[in-house]
Parts: C-alpha cells; structure tokens; sequence
C-alpha cells in the first residue's frame, strides 16, 4: 500500500479520511478473563456473549489488517504481580468477595502473567505487534503507548476491543486529547450492556464528532479492499 494513499471510509459523523500508512489498529483488552465463559467477567455475573460477538468482525479486520502490512498494536489491563501498581480506590471498589489479586476462575485476577490476563487466542498478538500492558482504563495513562505511536509517525487509531464504555471510551477521548483522529468500527467493540453499547457509541460521534468517528468492519474493510 503507498504511503501517501488516502482512502475514505463511510463513517458517521462524517466521512473519515484514511491514512493507512499512519494508521495503526488499537485492539483493546481482548483479554480471556472478559471474553470467555468461566472468567472473571463471567464469574461476576455478566452476559460474556455480548463481548464475543465482537470476536469474528475482529478476526476478519486484523486478518486484512496484517495482509496489507498495518501496524496493530494490542493492549492487555492488568497489574504486576506484586500489586505495586494497583490503587486502593481500584482494589477494593465494588465490594466484591474477589477481586483484583485474588485467586479467580482463570488464575489471580487481572495479574500480568496469569491465563485470564492473556489475550484470546482467536485474535492473538504475533511476534512484532506491540502488547501495551496498562494498569488502568486508558491505553495511555502510566504506559509507553503514546512515545510508540510517536516513534512510528501514528496519526490516526482505529480503535476495537472491549468495553465500549469503559475502556476503549477512556482510550478513545486519551487519544483525542493528544491529537489522533480515532475511527471506532461498532461491530468490533463490545459491552456487557446493550444500552452502554449504543450510548458508548453515540458519545465518540456527537457534536460532530466530538471524540471520533464511528464506523463498521465492513466499511472499513471495504475502504482496504
Ligand atoms: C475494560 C473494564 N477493558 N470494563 N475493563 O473495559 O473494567
């Protein structure tokens, strides 16, 4: 693909002018203790299939994504073994029996290393794609994920993964406040809740698109082709 191709790819609130040499695919928290029954997500009661029905349309754009030599980088939320990193206000917020550290479904809750931390193998990082791990909501908040996109000339996130309220939201306004215009494909991200799932989307493209633009797999596919 040229480096200075421009693609348009249909978007609401407006048409987004694709770069894709300056382009990367931000694939958020698509990590096993959210997605898969038997997690932590599961086992704090939520509806896991509502996140997987994400899985497919992310196979399909990574698989084009990689075909045509894009950047991907993938972010993993997680805290270090020893917990250093790992506010009180986080730890004990929700009251829970377990939470983060202790012993859950998948190994120690949301702890870098254990097999509910990992991504799921459906949409697996290859050798090369960076693996931004982050011990908050936000892609760039106490990570090195900005000076990346720095150092590889990144202007414009296309930004997948889970959940759309919570933390692809906070990456997507992270990034708009450091000036990367973000493209989210709906049917790529996903909610334990159809209503945060609408109103999540809604929010980035208001006010003409006050956080980004939202678009479709197919759309963004289609734009590749
Ligand atoms: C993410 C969460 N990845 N909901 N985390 O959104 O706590």
């Amino acid at each position: 693909m040229k480096a200075s191709k421009k693609l348009m790819i249909e978007a609401e609130p407006y048409p987004f002018e694709f770069q894709p040499a300056s382009a990367a695919l931000l694939i958020i928290d698509m990590q096993r203790d959210f997605l898969e029954p038997g997690g932590f997500g599961e086992m704090l009661g939520n509806d896991v299939s509502q996140l997987r029905q994400s899985i497919e349309p992310n196979q399909k754009l990574l698989a084009k994504w990689r075909a045509k030599g894009l950047q991907v980088i993938h972010t993993r939320e997680g805290h270090r073994p020893d917990l250093a990193d790992l506010p009180e206000t986080k730890r004990v917020r929700g009251r829970g029996r377990r939470g983060i550290g202790d012993a859950g479904p998948m190994g120690r809750i949301l702890v870098r290393g254990e097999p509910g931390h990992d991504i799921i193998p459906e949409l697996y990082p290859r050798h090369g794609e960076p693996v931004i791990d982050k011990p908050g909501k936000g892609a760039f908040w106490a990570t090195d994920l900005h000076g990346i996109l720095q150092n590889r000339g990144i202007k414009q996130l296309v930004v997948t993964g889970v959940t759309t309220e919570v933390c692809v939201n906070t990456t997507v306004r992270e990034a708009n406040d450091r000036g990367y215009d973000c493209l989210v494909p709906a049917d790529c991200v996903g909610s334990y809740f159809p209503e945060f799932q609408e109103m999540g989307l809604k929010m980035i493209k208001a006010q003409g698109g006050i956080f980004g633009w939202v678009s479709s797999s197919a759309k963004v596919l289609a734009a590749l082709r």
